[in-house]
């Protein structure tokens, strides 16, 4: 019997490579946290490896855009159509701006793991082991790791070596920073992929090992070295319209990578004094009898709502939602605990959001400030009744 494989792997596979062929630009387009960055950063990889060329990476910019494929983002690229659209780590949920990408030229392929809301956006091809149809057993892949899948399929007997481990190192690295489960393929990734980094050709991994400062004040502990070094990646400033840790990890100079990295320690050091500030004010906020905790501030940094709610549901056992006030609408990060999906509960409030989607415990949404309340009254309702 043929082994089951995720669905539409093979077709995107094929899809790229007929791009390659006949010379189409072909658009890269990711999340911007390290999953979205490391999952572009191996399609890029995977095209240049096979003799082709990407015409463009894009970012949105959560903080001016949004999360997902934008208007914005559609509006910029559109110089490029026709053109082959590959996104990953998000595009799910994007069912209007797909419509739109292909209207302006855009063939789209989405390599997503991502709940699917409802039906999947109509894009050409379509990965997300968790869309209807998909008969692969494990659903848990994050977007780097079926992106390794995508390479074993597009490289085949080719895909081993230097060539394999460079892809293995970016899906370790970005299934453990989207703290996806420990099982099956994953734990074979992160195997395979932990490995292949100790002995990393990439400099802005070798830097941090090349870079005596670096571990310090840690313990020789391999995991706690790894802890510091996905820390690090997961800065997530954009400069010049791309993420810090894609600049990192894509540069092929040793003294540029140890210069980059002692300045992410420093706008670390600065996070984590803003996220420390933010988690106080909330708690001296924190209506105990309430069975979540929802909030939100103009002045709040968007880049680091997901790691404060994050730390705010585990202190407090409570789903949480937090939010920045944006112009007449809020842009926020959900984290739950076990036993509420973040994601479930939001649908049952859909009508008063713009857009929502993410994992169970780990999710986010856009709502218009005027529905704020109304959403707050209806997570409540539904939360007491699960
Ligand atoms: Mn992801």
């Amino acid at each position: 019997m043929e082994e089951t494989k995720i669905k539409n792997l093979a077709a995107a596979a094929k899809r790229i490579k007929t791009a390659i062929g006949a010379g189409e630009n072909i658009i890269v387009y990711g999340d911007t946290d390290l999953d979205g960055v490391c999952a572009a950063i191996m399609i890029g990889e995977m095209i240049k490896n096979a003799g082709g060329k990407t015409a463009a990476y894009y970012f949105p910019d959560r903080e001016k855009e949004g999360y997902g494929i934008t208007k914005t983002a559609l509006e910029k690229l559109a110089r490029l159509a026709p053109a082959l659209l590959v996104a990953v780590d998000l595009g799910i949920g994007n069912f209007e701006e797909v419509k739109l990408a292909r209207q302006a030229g855009f063939s789209v392929i989405i390599v997503d793991h991502h709940e699917i809301l409802g039906g999947v956006p109509e894009a050409d091809i379509v990965i997300d082991p968790k869309q209807p149809g998909d008969d692969y057993p494990f659903k848990f892949l994050a977007a780097s790791g079926l992106v390794f899948k995508l390479a074993e399929e597009f490289f085949g007997a080719d895909f081993c070596g230097n060539l394999r481990q460079s892809f293995a190192e970016m899906a370790a690295l970005a299934t453990i920073a989207d703290m996806m489960p420990r099982q099956d393929d994953n734990i074979e990734i992160i195997n395979e992929g932990l490995a292949a980094l100790k002995r990393s050709f990439r400099p802005g991994l070798r830097a941090f090992f090349d870079t005596d400062a670096f571990f310090e004040n840690d313990s020789r502990n391999f995991k706690s070295r790894l802890n510091k070094i996905i820390a690090v990646l997961n800065v997530r400033d954009i400069r010049n319209g791309l993420p810090a840790a894609f600049e990192l990890l894509t540069t092929d100079s040793l003294e540029k990578s140890k210069k980059l990295i002692r300045e992410f320690l420093e706008i670390n050091k600065l996070r984590r004094e803003k996220i420390n500030v933010a988690v106080a004010e909330i708690e001296t906020q924190i209506d105990k009898s309430a069975p979540l905790i929802f909030c939100g501030r103009r002045d709040w940094d968007l880049n680091l709502l997901g790691t404060i709610a994050s730390i705010l549901a585990i202190n407090h056992n409570k789903p949480v939602f937090v939010y920045k006030i944006l112009n007449g609408q809020v842009q926020g990060a959900a984290r739950s605990i076990d036993g509420v999906d973040s994601v479930a509960l939001m649908k049952k409030c859909s009508e008063l959001l713009i857009t929502f989607g993410g994992h169970p415990k780990a999710s986010g949404f856009r709502a218009k400030t005027e529905n704020l309340e109304e959403f707050k009254e209806c997570l409540t309702k539904n939360l007491d009744k699960s």
